[in-house]
């Protein structure tokens, strides 16, 4: 059962001790009133599983532990996040949700020093002072949490917890946070962690970041990895950059195996936002998928391992996705590889170039019935398809594999002047 492993990792008790029978009773009571609760713990359980880079094992104890009050019907809002502060940089946050948040809705921006945690009572709030965004300076370099609370203290909403990782500040500068909140004015909605000398306080001073905008940004020589990129209007988001073929420079956008933990049959605002861990499957977000391609003028490559796993590519020299009111429709332009052009079919009923991005509770293909329902998966569905990559348990590109694609990996960057 799964209260009994909750159990477990929270108290670090015996199966049969006393401490383990308290925290099933506990359980048991919490759920009384709240009878979705247990489903939401299981699917969050489920996410959790998936999550490793930058997710700590004591944060998922702490989450698991407040799982039993309200605060995590929303699973995005669970995992903690790392916030990594360079030299010269700074960083935006922001406390966004793939939810609609009420105007009116409290926010409160919270911080944990030298803890990383997600028990709400160990954390200070940060008090907006009038007319300018809540600010924190932290005297000494120091690790910490920063919190984002959406809703009264007694009846949270959804929280969004960030790791601080200053490990890199050096000992005479200082981190300044400055915070706000979504909802409001512009300046408001994000957060930034600014980094500056102690000489040099006020704060006019403060300077803007400078990450790269994709991964082609990236110091030439970058191993691949995961790097945090800042698209222009964005927030830094997390992503595996790929910078071992073909020159290096790629974003990578998708990645997914044959024998995935993923299910892919994710709502809109999940692809929206992204799922997965960036180390092994997921999907970087329909959004900032947009997001990056506007930037400049992209290519994409799809990179199948077939059956026998060999692997074949197809390369399209043009790529951008609209935005979300015209339903992240795909725009791809002509085809080279080795893989077969599938994405660009002659056929209307399998084509996926130009077709609007469809999931199981938004359809935008071109088909009577629902393909994302019925086929799985989030994609630019026509009525249905020829390649199915956001799919678990075998994908299919063209001819080449029919439902037992090994691996698949979407790879962008800026296309090369011709
Ligand atoms: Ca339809």
């Amino acid at each position: 059962m799964q209260w009994t492993r909750f159990c477990h990792d929270i108290t670090r008790t015996s199966l049969k001790g006393p401490q383990q029978q308290h925290c099933l009773e506990a359980l048991a009571e919490a759920a009384v009133p709240l009878a979705p609760v247990t489903e939401a713990i299981n699917t969050i359980w489920v996410k959790l599983s998936q999550l490793e880079e930058g997710y700590q094992p004591a944060a998922r104890i702490f989450q698991c532990a407040t799982c039993r009050l309200v605060d995590c019907q929303f699973p995005l809002d669970c995992p903690v996040q790392d916030v990594w502060v360079h030299e010269d940089e700074a960083i935006t946050l922001h406390c966004d949700v793939p939810f609609a948040v009420p105007p009116d809705l409290p926010i409160t921006w919270m911080f944990a020093k030298d803890i990383r945690t997600q028990d709400l009572a160990l954390f200070e709030e940060l008090q907006e002072s009038l007319g300018e965004p809540p600010s924190l300076t932290l005297q000494d370099p120091t690790l910490g949490t920063i919190a984002c609370r959406l809703g009264a203290p007694s009846e949270t909403l959804a929280r969004k917890y960030f790791y601080l990782n200053v490990t890199q500040c050096l000992l005479p500068l200082a981190c300044v946070l400055v915070l706000a909140a979504p909802g409001l004015s512009m300046p408001k909605q994000t957060l930034n962690i600014f980094k500056k000398t102690l000489s040099n306080t006020s704060a006019s001073a403060l300077k803007k970041t400078s990450w790269p905008k994709d991964c082609s940004e990236l110091v030439s020589g970058s191993p691949s990895g995961i790097y945090i990129i800042q698209p222009t209007g964005l927030h830094p988001i997390k992503v595996y950059c790929e910078m071992n073929v073909t020159n290096g420079g790629w974003t990578v956008i998708q990645r997914n195996q044959k024998d995935t933990a993923v299910t892919w049959a994710e709502s809109w605002s999940t692809y929206k936002y992204g799922f997965g861990n960036v180390r092994s499957e997921y999907w970087l977000g329909t959004e900032y998928i947009h997001q990056i391609a506007k930037q400049k003028v992209y290519q994409v490559r799809f990179v199948i391992w077939d059956t026998k796993n060999n692997i074949k590519f197809a390369d399209y020299n043009l790529f951008s996705v609209e935005d979300e009111s015209h339903g992240y429709r795909l725009r791809l332009g002509s085809y080279t590889g080795t893989a077969g052009d599938a994405m660009d079919s002659n056929n209307p009923s399998n084509v996926h170039n130009n077709m609007k991005f469809s999931t199981k509770d938004m359809d935008q293909d071109t088909s009577r019935k629902n393909c994302a329902s019925h086929s799985g998966g989030g994609w630019w569905y026509s009525a249905c398809y020829s390649v199915r990559l956001n799919f678990k348990g075998g994908m299919t590109w063209g001819s080449l594999c029919k439902g037992d694609c090994k691996s698949s990996l979407i790879l962008i960057k800026p296309a090369p002047y011709h």
